[in-house]
């Protein structure tokens, strides 16, 4: 992997397609910051074992993505500290000063809390024969993201994106989440959450929206 020195951007964007570096990539494209943000597919199941220690070492400890490298810094590695950065770098899609205590409360309830519940689905889901499934665990997980749900839709009462009527940073990093709980079981997670669906209608027709989730 070449140096970010050697790259006319700015910064370097690690990625992984519709995973948690979706809430990055879709923020980039709202804020027109293309020019500036380089993004760079990673793969952490990459057959040249030098690309994983290159990143290991000298970008994200856990391999994980995404991270954002930034010339002459420490890398960004958690999604909602890159969408804070980036928001706060570029001064747009921040919140009204009455509603901060929102913009932060939805990054870090998304990136602490719901993160973990639709992990634990997918990993279920996705990965475990059905015979073998935790359906405790399942169930569990299922009554925790519709609670989570529930809490959201309230905070959506009258209110056309998370923070208030202005589209911020949160929405992508809570958008995702949403977007996650849509492509698990048939959207079966939604289901019963009509303003979430809507509110994720509203999301969906944004053109920078369009250009992260490659199949919508
Ligand atoms: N809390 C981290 C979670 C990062 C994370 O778990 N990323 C997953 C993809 S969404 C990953 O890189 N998985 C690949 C692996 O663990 O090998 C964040 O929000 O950035």
């Amino acid at each position: 992997m070449e140096n970010i020195k050697d790259k006319k951007c700015k910064m370097r964007l690690y990625y992984f397609p519709n995973f948690r570096s979706n809430r990055c990539i879709w923020l980039v494209h709202e804020l027109g910051a293309t020019d500036d943000v380089q993004f760079q597919l990673y793969n952490s199941r990459d057959t040249n074992q030098s690309n994983i220690d290159h990143y290991r070492n000298n970008v994200h400890h856990l391999g994980t993505v995404p991270a954002l490298e930034i010339e002459g810094k420490e890398p960004l590695i958690e999604s909602g500290a890159i969408c804070m950065y980036l928001a706060d770098l570029y001064q747009k899609l921040q919140p009204e000063k009455d509603r901060k205590a929102d913009f932060l409360n939805i990054i870090f309830y998304c990136c602490a809390t719901v993160d973990e519940i639709l992990e634990q689905l997918f990993v279920q889901w996705m990965f475990v024969e059905p015979d073998k499934r935790d359906n405790v665990l399942i169930q569990n997980m299922i009554s925790k993201f519709g609670s989570s749900a529930t809490h959201i839709e309230k905070l959506l009462r009258n209110r056309k994106y998370i923070c208030g009527d202005k589209f911020t940073a949160a929405d992508c990093v809570l958008g995702y989440n949403i977007w996650w709980a849509s492509v698990m079981q048939n959207g079966e997670l939604l289901k019963n959450h009509p303003s979430i669906l809507s509110y994720f209608e509203r999301l969906k027709r944004r053109k920078a929206f369009q250009l992260t989730f490659s199949n919508e």
